[in-house]
């Protein structure tokens, strides 16, 4: 039997395990990426285990998230990963250089190759044929070390795409029709691939849109085949000679497969507060719009900023509207401002915003109060935009452009007219200056200082896994709480990289006297337990929303269902992931309720089933854990793990 593209990739790279759907595989990682925000803890873990020096093919730290530098503690943050980048061997991509997953895609992404990132937006990577992978920074150093990296053998969910996308319809628009067929749980353990007819008219760019978002499906990744476009992509970028040809065999088989006709798409959305909140632009009707922001990981590359400039030429931003657009990388910016694109989003009555992810992680440009927000970002999740009352609507920055100019919301073929799209191709040369990545020295590393300022602290450790657990239901919650209400970003970023200061806004928008509870809980010797609903953990893949409740003392996290970056997190971080084995006892567990479980360490350690009692209630426990994942709980973390083999 032939294979799939996923099954080609991961297979060409597995070090242990075997080969079968829903198995545990360590796979080995070619390349890695890192940001600032979860960068810092990713770099002291690599120093915390003693390496000296990387062993990937190539790991890069970008500076994209925390921009804003207002005190010195993002200063302070930057100067640490530089040094650390001169030290260990990794490349780094200054501040104002542009978002990673755009930086990475134009100048280091590979097809064939796995990309391990601790970002949940990695997958970006898969738009060139990579098998690019989100993880929490623990495992992204433990890569950088050379080990291993550990996930299920996927499940591959085969996307067929026919047809060809009409005048105002985007890839953006493919992406949220995926969303709506899939939604953003139940998705687990798989990968999805593209292929079909549809897949040769779309760039590169337009392919890494989709597979940015396909994050937003809960899967471990998503991949298009590496073909002639790709190798056009990459010969524009002056590096044909990393192209190799990836496509599925003919009778290679898929565990599902989901159709879609691209003549047949219309302009989409996501409604307020889910990215899976899907309805078409039409179906929502003209709503007056108050902000518009082009940008994000998702829509700032070349293709997109050209599109906006087309259709912002010569016609002014509707009055009342506040319009930023922020090009995704200093390629983009550049050549948009040599070609006279920018020249055209300026004169439109444009704000030109900082090459970052500004926006679309909440530290900047919230909107005002009971707001509409139209973003071409991926994650509208209730207040990430930093305003509690906005109503922020996904789109694409053609939907956007449409928007920023009518001040309604309102599909782009009604606005410009159905026939005549912007007519954008990518240059056969992209313009190439690498000067602000930092390209890591060869010898005498060994000399390297690293420059540590007050913002700088060390990750936190936990104890072995208690013998009996004995606590209290700090907090329970419901479905689809993403590590976004876990533990906002925004203004909170700063903390980063300071555990203890950053623990004190855990769960802030759900219960702001949380971390005030759980630290007098611990205090007192008492354990503290999350309950959850379906999909615990979504979105991002920040390893915060497990160090900073393990911080505060949480054992365990009890949930319907929980998402792969977040479990693997919590793993890593000695807390035991539960399930309900009948999810109707949810509703048993109320906040503050008193629960136990006698010889809570031993049962693990046996598998045996665990009865958590609450007052008369003995609700069953599913905690289903590897070899490898077990060991990590026990020793509460892998940090203590690796420690104990020493
Ligand atoms: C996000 O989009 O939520 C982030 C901010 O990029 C996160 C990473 C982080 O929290 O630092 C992600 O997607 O993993
Ligand atoms: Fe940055 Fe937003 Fe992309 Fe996350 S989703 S990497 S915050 S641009």
């Amino acid at each position: 039997m032939g294979k799939n593209i996923v099954q080609k990739i991961i297979d060409a790279h597995i070090v242990t395990g075997t080969p079968k759907a829903g198995e545990e595989v360590g796979i080995h990682i070619d390349q890695t990426l890192t940001q600032d925000a979860t960068g810092t803890m990713a770099y002291l873990q690599f120093e915390a285990m003693g390496f000296d020096r990387i062993k990937t093919e190539v790991s890069v730290s970008y500076v994209d998230h925390n921009t804003i530098q207002e005190g010195f503690e993002n200063a302070d943050d930057h100067k640490y990963l530089e040094s650390v980048a001169a030290k260990f061997g990794i490349h780094f991509s200054r501040p104002g250089n542009g978002i990673c997953h755009q930086v990475h895609l134009e100048r280091f992404g590979a097809p064939g190759k796995t990309l391990l990132g601790s970002d949940s937006h990695t997958p970006t990577g898969g738009g060139i044929g990579m098998i690019a992978i989100g993880a929490g920074g623990l495992d992204v150093a433990v890569a950088m070390g050379g080990g291993p990296f550990y996930c299920t053998y996927p499940r591959v969910i085969k996307v067929e795409l026919s047809g060809t996308l009409q005048p105002w319809v985007a890839a953006k628009d493919i992406i949220l029709k995926v969303l709506s067929v899939l939604s953003t749980k139940g998705n687990v353990g798989c990968v999805v691939e593209y292929g079909g007819r549809g897949v040769a008219g779309l760039s590169v760019p337009e392919r890494a849109t989709i597979t940015n978002m396909g994050a937003e499906l809960g899967v471990t990744t998503s991949v298009f085949p590496s073909d002639a476009t790709t190798k056009a992509f990459l010969a524009a970028q002056g590096r044909e000679e990393v192209f190799t040809e990836i496509t599925a065999d003919s009778d290679a088989e898929y565990d599902r497969v989901i159709q879609i006709n691209l003549s047949e798409l219309e302009p989409m959305t996501a409604c307020p507060h889910s990215p899976d909140n899907i309805k078409t632009v039409r179906e929502i009707g003209p709503i007056k719009v108050d902000q518009v922001m082009v940008g994000s990981c998702t829509n700032s590359s070349l293709r997109d900023i050209m599109t906006v400039a087309a259709a912002l030429k010569g016609r002014q931003v509707a009055p009342g509207v506040s319009f930023g657009v922020a090009c995704g990388s200093r390629q983009v910016f550049e050549m948009a401002s040599r070609n006279g694109a920018l020249a055209d989003i300026i004169a439109a009555g444009t704000r030109i915003l900082e090459l970052a992810c500004g926006f679309c992680i909440g530290n900047s440009q919230a909107p005002k109060t009971d707001a509409v927000s139209i973003r071409t970002n991926n994650r509208n999740f209730y207040g990430r935009s930093g305003t509690l009352s906005a109503q922020v609507y996904l789109v694409s920055p053609e939907t956007a452009v449409a928007a920023a100019l009518s001040g309604t919301l309102t599909d782009p073929r009604d606005f410009f007219g159905a026939k005549n799209g912007p007519s954008v191709s990518l240059p056969d040369t992209f313009l190439i200056n690498d000067n602000m990545i930092v390209k890591p020295q060869v010898s005498d590393t060994l000399a390297v200082k690293i420059s540590r300022g007050p913002n700088i602290g060390d990750p936190p450790s936990n104890s072995a896994c208690p013998e009996s657990l004995d606590g209290v239901v700090t907090i329970k919650v419901g479905d689809k709480i993403t590590t976004d209400h876990i533990m906002p970003a925004g203004n909170r970023l700063k903390y980063r990289s300071n555990i203890p200061a950053y623990a004190e806004y855990v769960f802030e928008r759900e219960d702001p006297q949380f971390a005030k509870r759980a630290a007098g809980f611990r205090d007192n010797g008492l354990h503290n337990l999350i309950i959850a609903g379906e999909s615990y953990g979504q979105g991002s893949s920040r390893e915060h929303a497990a160090i900073c409740p393990m911080f505060l003392g949480v054992k365990m996290v009890v949930a319907k269902s929980m998402e792969r970056i977040h479990r693997a997190n919590l793993i890593n971080f000695g807390i035991v992931p539960a399930l309900f084995e009948n999810p109707s006892d949810y509703d048993l567990l109320e906040t503050d309720a008193r629960v136990s479980i006698a010889s809570y360490r031993q049962l693990i350690e046996k598998r045996e089933p665990l009865l958590l009692s609450a007052g008369e209630k003995n609700i069953p426990l599913r905690v289903e854990l590897t070899d490898r994942e077990l060991e990590m709980v026990l020793a509460g973390g892998l940090i203590n793990a690796t420690k104990n083999k020493k």
